[in-house]
């Protein structure tokens, strides 16, 4: 995709919107002949620090998806606007992970690489996260690891990385990076920048055993940030965990992990028919292990009852702003027990805005 000039409208009602929101920015007519005079000169313009910043965080205000924008104004961003060497770019992204982390009391973090320019796109991170799981076909036809990633752990292959010499379900794979002008990088991350959490049982001793783990950190990296016309291709993100995205999609879901069948067995279930709802008692404990083994291990995490009630007070303190909110209802109720969350039993607005994360490779708005 071609980098294009900027859209000025877009660009003119972002600087709008920033001072009505900040009033000690001084008259918004002087930044905004500014940015006309630079966008003439050279076809786009550079936002100052402040403007990123706030930017940003207005993204992920009017994230439809995102149940945790509660604490939107918390945003961190990192203003590395300046690095499009690929290499440069991979061994900054282990810097974010290890600032997000903090040993365990996360902290939401942004980094923002280069940004498309008229003829010269910025440099985009190929993984969809900073922190993926292997996936190896097996000769019987079954995979080890996450088989969402298959298509990321053949690409990491071909560009040289060597998985561990025995394959596990969670083997780290690099992060790879890429500039339009066909140059890559690729980094392993170090293990002391992957915090890690084992999964146990509140009750069932044996689930320890089973060697199953998640990262605690999601660091988002494909996604396009878009502010006042301006396209960020890579600017990986990050909050916490809600415990479902993990107990009840990553390890449940059949083209994930797939977890379920087998720990029904072990909990001695009747799972020859679904009336026993053996599935739902299943995915019940499996979520329990993942609250309860971020919690002993110091970890944030957030249950889908909790964030619930809290993203019902950020929908009332927007309306309170003047503001809209627009939700996605089918991303925000979570994949468990929707009905007993408050989000459930109501609707939302739905009309787009910007700025926003639009999937890579789209034009956005
Ligand atoms: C999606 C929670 C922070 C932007 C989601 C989802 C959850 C969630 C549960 C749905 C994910 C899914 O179903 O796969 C949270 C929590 C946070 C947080 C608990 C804690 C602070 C953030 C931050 C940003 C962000 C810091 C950006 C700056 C988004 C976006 C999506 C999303 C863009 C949609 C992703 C997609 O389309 O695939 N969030 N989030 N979130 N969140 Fe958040
Ligand atoms: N469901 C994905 C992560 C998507 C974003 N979720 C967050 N974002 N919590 C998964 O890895 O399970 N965040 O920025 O905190």
């Amino acid at each position: 995709v071609p980098a294009t000039e900027v859209d000025i409208a877009e660009a003119e009602e972002f600087i709008r919107l920033h001072h009505e929101e900040n009033h000690d920015l001084g008259p918004v007519e002087d930044r905004l002949a500014e940015v006309h005079a630079e966008i003439a000169a050279t076809g786009t313009y550079r936002h100052t620090t402040t403007e990123l910043t706030f930017g940003a965080r207005v993204a992920w205000r009017n994230s439809a998806r995102c149940i945790g924008r509660l604490y939107w104004r918390s945003l961190k961003v990192r203003d590395l606007r300046d690095l499009h060497d690929p290499k440069e770019v991979a061994d900054e992204c282990v810097e974010h992970l290890r600032i997000a982390t903090n040993a365990g009391k996360i902290r939401p973090v942004m980094t923002v690489f280069a940004p498309d320019e008229p003829g010269h796109p910025g440099p985009r991170v190929r993984n969809e996260q900073l922190i993926r799981y292997a996936a190896y076909r097996g000769p019987d036809g079954g995979v080890l690891g996450d088989r969402r990633n298959l298509e990321l752990t053949d690409l990491a292959i071909t560009r040289g990385w060597q998985p561990p010499r025995t394959r596990g379900p969670f083997d780290v794979l690099p992060v790879l990076v890429e500039t339009s002008d066909g140059e890559s990088g690729m980094v392993d991350l170090p293990p002391d920048a992957v915090l890690e959490v084992p999964l146990s049982h509140p009750e069932l001793p044996w689930l320890a055993k089973l060697g199953l783990r998640w990262h605690a950190v999601p660091v988002i990296s494909n996604m396009r940030m878009r502010i006042g016309g301006i396209d960020y291709p890579a600017a990986p993100f990050n909050g916490w965990y809600m415990g479902t995205e993990i107990g009840a999609r990553n390890l449940a879901d059949n083209d994930r992990y797939d977890l379920l069948p087998y720990l029904g067995k072990r909990m001695g279930l009747d799972t020859s028919c679904e009336q026993t709802l053996w599935r739902d008692r299943a995915l019940v404990e499996l979520n329990r292990a993942v609250l309860h083994s971020f919690a002993e291990a110091g970890v944030t995490i957030t249950d889908h009852h909790t964030e619930s009630q809290r993203f019902l007070t950020h929908v009332q303190k927007e309306e309170a702003a003047g503001r809209k909110c627009p939700t996605d209802w089918t991303w925000i109720v979570p994949p468990m027990s929707g009905s007993l969350t408050p989000v459930f039993h109501r609707y939302y607005d739905k009309e787009e805005q910007v700025p926003n994360f639009f999937p890579n490779g789209t034009t956005g708005v």
